[in-house]
């Protein structure tokens, strides 16, 4: 009897990982063949519909670390870890409220010991929040009808999950920005009534979120998109938002912390009406592109043969660092978002490539430009995102390995074509690796 449920909800649960995931679909992910519940997951999620009945839809949160089902953490003073599963009803057509579930493991059983129902319409993101001796559990609910999200922290006791702090966000960051080992909260408000919007900082103690500081944000934004944790070229803790300067420019602003002052604004001055920003065409964002904690931040150059006119135009991302109201340019990569790569491009081809999708799907071919009616002058590199299964039963021949992903399943491979002649612009198999780096 115990077995057929089992199997039942086993089928049950591959279902949903194959229909209700709803992480975004970049190519990269297109090529991957979706994940499978391990036993914990699938013990855990026989639990859950033991209470809930089968009528249920898996919430997978859509950014940050934790995007799994459920999520496996210890919560409370008793040593063994809780689950936490977020899931909706899907026995009436109307879309029911989002439940967040909290399992425990009772005599080496998984059994749910509380439920609850969160507003919003989606799980943005789940954290585990450093706070003292207390785990505390942080939820990013979003709303599809506007860009305004709400953050809800949670503190569980053994048995129920209180809520110790509410409020709602453009984008966040759950840090140790103030360096006492206890992760603060940072929110972007919703531009309020007077058309401003906030960065405010929240430390934690005694049981409690409270206010520590707050900034005026850069008016010229619109909106925010995007937030990355990081430092700056000095080793000075510093956040990097992103965001919307009207509907056809982006632009960065840079927050830091400072002891006596708190939060404050790098590179935004209400007093003496300054802003130190690189403006840029809608697309690229913050991102550590060598992995060592300094922020790069983008601007974006039109590819040679490109123009603003006309739709698909491609950019060069060159990257900057910020310091004391300066920009200072580290390189400049060329940035494919979905196929998951970037290729620095050496200095000599800067101005004098620029690159095309082939025929062949996931290709991009680099080449050398000539205006007129015949712009490539000479092939320069083709780079391939390919699925592994297809590399290893010799469909590209002609091609090397230079990375792969997804695990393994995915490879992405480059092919040289022979110059004719020399030429300075030419490059090998090496210094494509060292150039070539993911992009996430
Ligand atoms: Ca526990
Ligand atoms: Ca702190
Ligand atoms: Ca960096």
């Amino acid at each position: 009897m115990r077995g057929a449920f089992l199997r039942r909800a086993l089928g049950a649960a591959a279902a949903l990982l194959l229909t209700g995931c709803s992480m975004p679909q970049s190519g990269v992910d297109s090529l991957l063949a979706p994940p499978l519940l391990n036993e914990e997951q699938n013990e855990i999620y026989a639990a859950l519909v033991r209470e809930t009945g089968d009528s249920i839809k898996l919430l997978y949160p859509q950014r940050g670390e934790n995007r799994s089902a459920f999520l496996v953490i210890n919560l409370d003073a008793e040593v063994t870890s809780e689950a936490v599963a977020f899931y909706q009803s899907t026995a009436s057509t109307v879309t029911s409220a989002i439940h967040m579930a909290v399992l425990d493991k009772r005599d080496g059983a998984w059994q749910s010991v509380h439920d609850i129902s969160l507003e919003g319409t989606q799980v943005e993101d789940i954290s585990v929040m450093r706070a003292g001796g207390d785990s505390l559990l942080a939820v990013g609910l979003g709303y599809s009808s506007d860009n305004t999200s709400l953050l809800k922290i949670y503190s569980f006791n053994g048995s129920t999950m209180d809520e110790i702090y509410s409020q709602s966000y453009q984008t966040k960051i759950i840090s140790d920005l103030n360096s006492d080992d206890t992760d603060d909260v940072l929110l972007i408000t919703p531009v309020s009534e007077d058309g401003n919007s906030y960065g405010r900082l929240y430390t934690y103690r005694n049981g409690r979120f409270r206010p520590d500081s707050e900034v005026l944000l850069d008016p010229a934004f619109t909106r925010y998109a995007n937030i990355t944790d990081g430092y700056l070229v000095n080793g000075q803790r510093a956040i990097y938002l992103d965001g919307y300067r009207g509907s056809t420019l982006m632009s960065t602003e840079i927050l830091g912390y400072e002891e006596e002052a708190g939060l404050v604004d790098l590179t935004y001055d209400p007093e003496a009406g300054q802003r130190y920003a690189i403006d840029r065409a809608l697309g690229a964002v913050c991102y550590d592109t060598n992995r060592d904690g300094v922020i790069e931040v983008p601007g974006l150059t039109l590819m040679p043969g490109y123009t603003e006119e006309v739709s698909g135009a491609v950019y060069l991302t060159d990257w900057y660092h910020f310091l004391n109201g300066e920009y200072e340019k580290v390189k400049s990569s060329y940035v494919s978002s979905s196929q998951g790569y970037m290729l620095d491009f050496p200095e000599r081809w800067v101005g004098e490539v620029s690159i095309r999708r082939t025929v062949r799907a996931n290709e991009t071919l680099f080449y050398e430009y000539q205006g007129g009616d015949s712009p490539v002058k000479s092939e320069l590199l083709y780079i391939l995102m390919a699925k592994r299964s297809d590399w290893e039963a010799g469909e590209f021949p002609d091609y090397e390995l230079i990375d792969s992903a997804g695990g393994g399943q995915i490879v992405y491979l480059a092919k040289i074509p022979e110059q004719e002649e020399y030429n300075p612009l030419a490059v090998n198999l090496t210094e494509v690796k060292k150039n070539f780096n993911r992009y996430y």
